[in-house]
C-alpha cells in the first residue's frame, strides 16, 4: 500500500530536488565580459567603462560579479588599494545618455555582497582607516560590509582624492576584492543592448575590474517543479480510483 504519508514524503522530496536545482550556483551559466574604456569622464574625475551584457548570449541574467584584477598596479595604498568604484548600473538600451532605463544595484529585489581584497602597506595617515571610515578599504564598514552612504553606488559623485579625511562618494575594492550583485526576485529577459556601466575614480592606468554575468537556467528548474506537480496529480487520481 502507498499511504498518504509516503505520498507526501515523495512529493516533498521531488519538490526539494527542483528547488535545489533552481538555487544551485552549480547550475548557473557564467560568462566573463570584455570591459571597454569609453574614453569619457563622468562626474568630476571618474573614468567610465562599459561591459556589454547582451553579448553574453545568456537567455537571462540574475547575477553580476565585479572583481578587482589583483595586479597591484595603479591607484594608491592603504584604504585606497585597488579599483575605486564610483557607481555602477545596468542600462537597458546601452545608451548612457538616456537614463530612464537604468537598473540600480540599490533597487528593490537586489542584494550586494562584498569581500574586500588585500591592502597595500602605507605609513601615510591619509591612507589609513579613520573613525568615520573604519576600513579595511575606503567606503566599507568592515571586510564584508559596504558603507552605502559613503559609496553612493547609484551616483557618479566621487570626490577624487586619496585622502581618507576628504574622499567621498565611492568605495575601494582592495587588491583582488569582489562584489556580487544578485537580482533575488527578477530575471532580466535577454536584451542584445543591455550594458553594465561603471566608473573608476581618477581612472589611473592599471586599475581594472573583471566582470562576469550569470544566469540560472530557469527552464530546467521549472521543468522539475512541473514534474513534481504532475506526479502529485497522477498519484492523487490513482489513489481516488483505488478508493483510498
Ligand atoms: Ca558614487
Ligand atoms: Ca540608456
Ligand atoms: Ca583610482
Amino acid at each position: 500500500m502507498f499511504g498518504v504519508k509516503n505520498l507526501k514524503i515523495l512529493i516533498a522530496g521531488v519538490a526539494l530536488i527542483g528547488l535545489a536545482a533552481a538555487m544551485s550556483p552549480a547550475s548557473a551559466a557564467t560568462v566573463q565580459l570584455t570591459v571597454i574604456d569609453t574614453d569619457d569622464t563622468v562626474g568630476d574625475d571618474t573614468k567610465l567603462f562599459r561591459a556589454d551584457i547582451g553579448l553574453s548570449a545568456l537567455s537571462s541574467v540574475n547575477r553580476i560579479t565585479l572583481t578587482d584584477d589583483g595586479t597591484i598596479v595603479g591607484g594608491a595604498n592603504g584604504v585606497f588599494s585597488g579599483f575605486d568604484l564610483d557607481a555602477f548600473f545596468i542600462d537597458l538600451d546601452g545608451n548612457f545618455a538616456t537614463n530612464g532605463d537604468r537598473i540600480s544595484p540599490l533597487g528593490a529585489g537586489s542584494t550586494v555582497a562584498f569581500q574586500a581584497g588585500s591592502i597595500r602597506p602605507t605609513d601615510n595617515a591619509a591612507e589609513e582607516p579613520s573613525i568615520p571610515h573604519p576600513g579595511p578599504v575606503f567606503g566599507s564598514l568592515n571586510a564584508t560590509t559596504l558603507d552605502l552612504a559613503t559609496a553612493t553606488l547609484d551616483s557618479f559623485d566621487a570626490n577624487s582624492i586619496a585622502n581618507v579625511f576628504q574622499a567621498d562618494g565611492f568605495f575601494t575594492f582592495g587588491d583582488g576584492g569582489e562584489l556580487v550583485w544578485t537580482f533575488s526576485d527578477l530575471l532580466l529577459a535577454a536584451n542584445p543592448n543591455m550594458t553594465l556601466f561603471f566608473g573608476e575614480v581618477a581612472g589611473q592606468a592599471g586599475e581594472n575590474l573583471i566582470v562576469s554575468v550569470s544566469g540560472v537556467p530557469l527552464p530546467g528548474a521549472v521543468w522539475l517543479f512541473l514534474s513534481a506537480i504532475a506526479l502529485l496529480f497522477g498519484m492523487s487520481r490513482r489513489r481516488m480510483a483505488a478508493g483510498a
